[in-house]
């Protein structure tokens, strides 16, 4: 018994250093995919080398959303404005809106830095739907 308790406990932790290894890297390629729901913005990958980035944009959530890409130092949670959107200071480009099952392609030239990408329709920003992103 005492056995098999050290080998669960050996298992956990190379479990657990694996996910701290892959945490450490940002995935990043100039495809890519981002799902929108209630109320998430999740990228396929962290981060997409400079130049020609695609963005393909599905909203699998139930209700409209929109894309927006702001180029800004600040993280993607900390833009909260006083009218309870975010300050879309830094704005690239957006998807305006995207309906529900939909799916929408934005090409766009970045240049290396942070980006925030996230959705301003009233409320969602509030309710979590941004994400960090970053172009190297
Ligand atoms: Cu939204």
């Amino acid at each position: 018994m005492k056995k098999l308790m050290l080998g669960l406990v050996f298992a956990l932790a190379v479990a657990v250093s694996i996910g701290v290894l892959s945490a450490g890297a940002v995935t990043s390629n100039k495809a890519v995919s981002v799902k929108l729901n209630e109320f998430n913005v999740l990228p396929g990958v962290q981060g997409a080398p400079a130049g020609k980035v695609t963005f393909t944009v599905k909203n699998s959530g139930k209700i409209e959303h929109e894309f927006v890409v702001l180029r800004t130092l600040r993280s993607a949670g900390g833009l909260m404005g006083k009218s309870g959107e975010a300050s879309e200071a830094g704005n690239v480009c957006e998807i305006g809106s995207v309906k529900p099952g939909q799916q929408k392609k934005l090409t766009l030239t970045l240049k290396k830095g942070h980006y925030s990408i996230l959705c301003n329709l009233p409320g969602h920003y509030k309710g979590g739907q941004f994400a960090d992103f970053y172009v190297r």
